[in-house]
């Protein structure tokens, strides 16, 4: 019958929003142009080089900030739906604090804005993918309690410049990796290494800006503006390296440490922090002689203030690994997330590799990782806000990993969507090759690719790009799909 039909066509539905992402310091350049404030990785990267692989850094990037017509022309090309970009803090307010707006930056942002508009290509903002305004940093970052005030003053100021056109609001990109990589461990920007207590700290008062931020826009600007607000947290499977209960708890904690320590406060019915996270921590802590848990409570009133402060779960997957309770260990001497939780990973040495060490394509990951958010945080919507693949620089324009890789995944997502799950909507990363964090440009994850040696940082199409681009034309996903051209058009 007509089910049956559409089964096996594996159609998506007809308001599913694909699209691409990108983040500001990845893409823009200009530092330092018309005004715009120092953030933590231009202090990093200017003060210590040798931090990042090939010793680059964002100053130009793919310069964006004097491309956003082309940047908008491949999404027409692509025929996307949405694309998702982030704010530079710095660049709307220099210091960081709302007295001082700097109009250069906002009328970047709504040229770039306008621009899509005039195409049809809803724009989803990320208020926060990692640049934090030097002056904040300065005066502790995340790790200060008055972090959520400012956050808060920073987004009613962007809610309030560009709440008429944007209408799907992400307060952060991925709180672990803000949190576990820029202040428990060394391998983001500001570095702080504090393992003890670095990422519980600033997990606690990221999590009270996004619910600040949320209840503002709820508060003062929804009921105008029409518009919906969230959170987006990195999600990569962690499932148990054996059936046995010991390998299951393993993956438990795992996830618990990785992800649900964000998620459980704003999505979860109970609220707070993971339950057997936060007891183990707590232990631990009296254990190695400190006076109370290295991961802070909250407060009840806090828990109810936070619970329920999303309208979606923005989902980043990239891959999946096995946990093991008992294999795979190595040996924490200081007191960290890692020696907290204390288990084992292992990935399956055949999992096809991509240029980064930490992404491998592995199989059905975004469908258990889907499906496992569904059955926990109940009547919850998503949109997988990134999901992309790595080549080396030198790489062809011929990408028929990435291709592969695409496919799998969203072959994984209807098998989601069938499920029962509700995702709205999908955003590849990237729309084009940018300044991969602490790799440089060593690695490219872009559709388009980019010639960083070249003035104009060209942009080029790769394969992947008109395979992309057919999908979305089609809803559906061809395994035989070749383009007999790789010249782009715009339909
Ligand atoms: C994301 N992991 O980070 C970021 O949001 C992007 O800015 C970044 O360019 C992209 O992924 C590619 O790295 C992640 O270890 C970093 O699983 C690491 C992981 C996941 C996401």
């Amino acid at each position: 019958g007509c089910n049956a039909q559409q089964k096996q066509e594996r159609r998506f539905p007809d308001d599913f929003i694909f699209g691409t992402a990108t983040a500001s310091y990845q893409i823009e350049g200009g530092w330092n142009a018309d005004g715009k404030g120092e953030n933590i990785w231009d202090h990093m990267t200017h003060t210590k080089p040798h931090v990042i692989k090939d010793s680059s850094n964002g100053d130009m990037a793919a310069d964006s900030y004097n491309n956003y017509e082309r940047d908008v022309e491949m999404m027409r090309e692509l025929g996307l739906d949405a694309y998702r970009f982030s704010l530079s803090w710095s660049r709307i307010l220099p210091n960081g604090f709302s007295n001082h707006v700097n109009e250069a930056g906002v009328t970047f942002y709504d040229n770039y804005i306008n621009e899509m508009i005039k195409y049809n290509i809803t724009p989803m903002v990320t208020l926060y993918h990692w640049d934090l305004p030097q002056k904040l940093q300065d005066l502790g970052g995340f790790l200060n309690p008055l972090f959520p005030e400012w956050f808060e003053d920073y987004a009613r100021v962007v809610f309030e410049k560009f709440g008429d056109r944007v209408k799907h609001w992400i307060t952060f990109n991925e709180p672990r990796e803000i949190c576990y990589e820029g202040y428990g461990w060394s391998t983001k920007a500001p570095i702080v290494n504090a393992t003890d207590i670095g990422t519980y700290y600033c997990a606690k008062y990221l999590v009270l800006a996004h619910a600040n931020a949320y209840k503002a826009y709820v508060n003062d600007f929804k009921a105008t503006q029409n518009g919906e607000c969230g959170i987006t947290i990195s999600v990569n499977w962690f499932g148990p390296l054996t059936d046995s209960a010991d390998d299951e708890y393993a993956a438990e904690l795992k996830r618990q440490a990785e992800w649900e320590i964000y998620a459980n406060p704003i999505f979860s019915e109970e609220g707070g922090f993971p339950k057997e996270l936060s007891e183990i921590v707590a232990k631990k802590s009296l254990e190695q002689g400190y006076k109370k848990s290295r991961l802070p409570e909250f407060t009840d009133e806090e828990k109810k203030y936070i619970q329920g402060t999303s309208d979606f779960f923005g989902v980043n997957h990239y891959t999946g690994v096995y946990v093991s309770a008992e294999e795979y260990k190595s040996n924490h001497i200081t007191p960290s997330l890692l020696s907290d939780i204390d288990v084992g990973t292992y990935t399956p040495p055949d999992w096809l590799a991509s240029a980064s060490s930490w992404l491998k394509l592995s199989p059905n990951s975004i469908y258990n990782s889907l499906t496992h958010l569904h059955n926990k945080y109940k009547n919850t919507k998503f949109y997988i806000t990134e999901n992309g693949w790595s080549s080396p620089p030198d790489s062809e324009l011929v990408d028929d990993d990435r291709i592969l890789y695409y496919r799998t995944a969203l072959n994984s997502l209807l098998d989601a969507i069938e499920a029962g799950v509700d995702v709205k909507g999908y955003m590849a990363w990237s729309l084009m090759d940018n300044f991969e964090w602490m790799e440089g440009y060593t690695e490219r994850f872009g559709l388009y690719h980019v010639n960083f040696d070249h003035p104009d940082r060209t942009r080029t199409p790769r394969k992947s790009a008109f395979v992309y681009k057919e999908i979305l034309k089609t809803r559906v996903i061809d395994p035989n799909y070749e383009p007999d051209t790789l010249t782009m058009w715009i339909d």
